[in-house]
């Protein structure tokens, strides 16, 4: 079984979130720590309201592993919600007032009633540490085949970070990352951004932002351009825009293409026959307009996907509403949320992207098991280099 899936179950104050994975080959070491870590990772950020403070996410494996290793079973993962109090009245209310931005409305009329409540509990981000789980157990298989996933906060209102992500630069730009309280490896740029969810704090306001994902070590030939279904750049389009929030995607220049002729956005293509041992096998491409992500394949490049969050719909100071029991104006209901998940938003981009670009990767290597897996990646790689060389 090669076709790589999850799905995620669970409302925010309801006991626990799964994630469900199915398709993993047998064989890979899962790094315990390292899921942890990321959904440490994705809890942390400046601008993160009051629930973090309840929350410690742990990563409970229900089935598909063995000593830590898969054994190609589907991969249930459990992680407890410390604050788990859905169907306790008082606590958790009925939400009759939608918040403009939200998923209130539409769910409301979408699901016949006037409480926005269930809408709510499972359109809230707090899903997004089942796929944050989801895309930590991918990158565990990526790293079998070298693969490094590095996302990151490149910007929010007014601040932008020019800082340009290299394999080489992978290790100093984690640690810069890390330090930052937004997630964004650049000083002036993590400063201003915190400045400025400060800011929104006291003015009773929000901040999205756009999170960057940078994918190292891919070599050429994932996706396809034979359906447009199979085009890696739509599936990874899908899976950002699946995030909660996001609101625009782009991959490599992005918009920027509209604004450039042809000649100022095609990457030149070259061939070094001493760097085939690297991922583009010897195709150098001395820019990287396209993302890495070329006739919906990768190119040997690395895959550069960017997204751009919305602000925060949960306002301390409300926003013109209706309620929907009258249908009189009133002010949206102020539910606990945060000022900013800008943060916690580029652990979870960089999670999605990994998820993709494994499920690309099991599909065009198929196996159930690691071994096997990696045997037809190798046998591929010897029948590429082949390609053209001199007999
Ligand atoms: C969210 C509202 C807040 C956020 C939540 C997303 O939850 P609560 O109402 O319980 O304070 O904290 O995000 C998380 C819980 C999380 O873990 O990311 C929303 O309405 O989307």
């Amino acid at each position: 079984m090669s076709q790589l899936t999850y799905r995620t179950a669970g409302e925010s104050h309801g006991p626990a979130l799964i994630s469900l994975i199915e398709g993993m080959p047998s064989g890979v070491t899962i790094d315990a720590t390292f899921v942890d870590a990321e959904l440490h990772r994705r809890q942390g950020g400046y601008g993160r309201g009051a629930r973090q403070r309840i929350e410690s996410d742990r990563a409970t494996f229900l089935s598909g592993l063995r000593h830590g290793e898969t054994i190609g079973s589907p991969i249930a993962v459990q992680i407890a919600n410390a604050d788990s109090r859905l169907d306790d009245n008082e606590k958790t209310p009925p939400v009759f007032r939608p918040r403009p931005g939200h998923a209130d409305l539409a769910g409301s009329i979408k699901w016949l009633t006037t409480d926005c409540r269930a809408t709510l509990e499972r359109a809230s981000a707090r899903e997004t540490a089942a796929r944050t789980a989801a895309g930590a157990i991918a990158q565990c298989l990526l790293r079998a085949f070298g693969i490094e996933c590095f996302g990151f906060v490149r910007g929010a209102l007014a601040a932008t970070s020019s800082v340009a992500p290299t394999h080489a630069t992978l290790s100093q730009l984690r640690i810069a990352r890390d330090a930052s309280e937004v997630y964004c490896p650049d000083v002036a740029a993590s400063t201003a951004i915190v400045q400025s969810i400060h800011q929104a704090k006291i003015d009773k306001d929000t901040v999205g932002g756009v999170c960057e994902v940078h994918v190292f070590g891919v070599i050429p030939g994932l996706g396809s351009c034979a359906s447009s279904d199979l085009r890696l750049d739509a599936r990874l389009a899908g899976a950002v825009m699946g995030i909660q929030a996001f609101k625009s995607v782009e991959i490599g220049l992005g918009h920027e293409v509209a604004r450039r002729t042809g000649s100022q956005v095609h990457d030149a293509i070259h061939f070094d026959g001493a760097r085939t041992g690297e991922s583009h096998l010897g195709f150098v491409r001395p820019t990287n307009n396209a993302g890495g992500l070329e006739g919906g394949m990768t190119n040997g490049m690395p895959i550069v996907v960017r997204g751009a969050m919305k602000p925060i719909s949960t306002l301390l100071r409300a926003l013109p509403s209706v309620d929907l029991r009258t249908h009189e104006p009133t002010q949206s209901q102020y539910e606990r949320s945060d000022i900013s998940a800008i943060g916690a938003a580029s652990v979870v981009m960089q999670s999605v992207v990994a998820f993709e670009v494994a499920r690309a990767l099991r599909e065009k290597f198929g196996g159930d098991s690691l071994g096997e897996m990696r045997a037809n990646y190798e046998a591929f790689l010897t029948a590429a280099r082949a390609l053209g060389a001199p007999r």
